[in-house]
């Protein structure tokens, strides 16, 4: 059997190979994102951003917990920018959703994004791409919500998710950052910390302020405690709901499109990046002796 075919009848280890070639960059793993691009995909790509520790492995080791009852399958990719400070980050992305690991319709993968200052680096999308070829009903992107990446998140997921936390100024922060209008639905987690409805109310407000005209979807405000399971079928709820909105308002497919015009632009970008790596010397040369100008250099570049 080759291995697209293996992969259709959904057997893991044809997973992980795919995966690995896709990585690797090379023309077979094209050819295989080519041809699984109309299988499948089905799933409901569900981005989670918030500041570190705010938790969002916590909360989406809960809501696994949840699609699981329902007979789904889950796949996670946790997204982590490569820092010297967040090799821990990702090994606790690991053992908060650890209870998965023998389960077979649960999949976790842990991605650092280098250089990307927390953008979604093109292989993520195409690992997505995969995944939801595979045939998982849904897809959580756990990413840290610093620089780029909610800005990217809300380009490739169905449904955003902001986790918030009390009595951090979480609110008014979101608000300055102009990170409100990213989300579909608020989680303000650690409920069980003081000034959780204070919170409720700053958003409440803030959203009132903030909500643009004409967008008929009002996002949804959950509190919970990730940390002891509670409120996370609420939370599930909520994101089922915009899920639907999504459906009944034919935005479904234009979230689609969307998804890979970010893809595609995301890898003109990195391929833009490498080209100019491998000839910068000279072009800067040639800009800095008056041969070309820099736009001139760029053209030259991308053809
Ligand atoms: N008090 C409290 N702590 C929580 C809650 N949810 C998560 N935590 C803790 O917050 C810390 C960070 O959680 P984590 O899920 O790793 O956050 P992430 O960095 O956003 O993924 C961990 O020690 C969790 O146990 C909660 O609802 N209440
Ligand atoms: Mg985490």
């Amino acid at each position: 059997m080759s291995l697209v075919e293996r992969f259709q009848t959904q057997d893991e280890r044809a997973l992980a190979r795919a995966i690995s070639l896709v990585e690797r960059g090379g023309e077979e793993g094209q050819r295989l994102l080519r041809s699984l691009r109309t299988s499948g995909g089905h799933a409901r790509i569900i981005g989670i951003t918030g500041s570190p520790g705010s938790g969002k492995s916590t909360l989406t080791d809960q809501l696994i917990g949840v699609a699981r009852e329902q007979g789904r399958r889950v796949a996670v990719i946790a997204v982590d920018p490569t820092s010297p400070y967040s090799g821990g980050a990702i090994l606790g992305d690991r053992i908060r959703m650890m209870r998965w690991h023998k389960d077979p319709d649960v999949y976790i993968r842990s991605m650092a994004t280098r250089g990307h200052l927390g953008g979604l680096a093109s292989g993520t999308l195409q690992v997505l791409a995969l995944l939801d070829a595979y045939g998982f009903d849904y897809i959580f992107i756990e990413t840290v919500g610093v620089g780029q990446s909610e800005v990217d998140i809300v380009r490739v997921a169905d449904t955003t998710l902001l986790v918030l936390t009390p009595g951090q100024g979480d609110g008014v922060q979101a608000f300055k950052a102009g990170i409100m209008e990213i989300a579909d639905v608020f989680a303000i987690n650690k409920y069980d910390l003081p000034g959780g409805p204070r919170l409720k109310r700053e958003i409440q407000a803030a959203l009132e302020l903030s909500h643009p005209e004409g967008d008929d979807w009002w996002p949804i405000i959950q509190e919970t405690i990730a940390a002891k399971g509670e409120y996370s079928k609420e939370l599930f709820a909520a994101l089922t709901k915009h899920y639907a909105y999504l459906e009944e308002t034919g935005k479904l497919e234009s979230k689609r499109l969307e998804r890979i015009r970010f893809e595609i632009s995301s890898l003109l970008t990195e391929q833009v990046r490498l080209a100019l790596e491998a000839k910068e010397d000279d072009f800067i040369e040639a800009v800095l002796q008056g041969e070309i100008s820099p736009l001139e250099a760029a053209r030259q570049l991308l053809s």
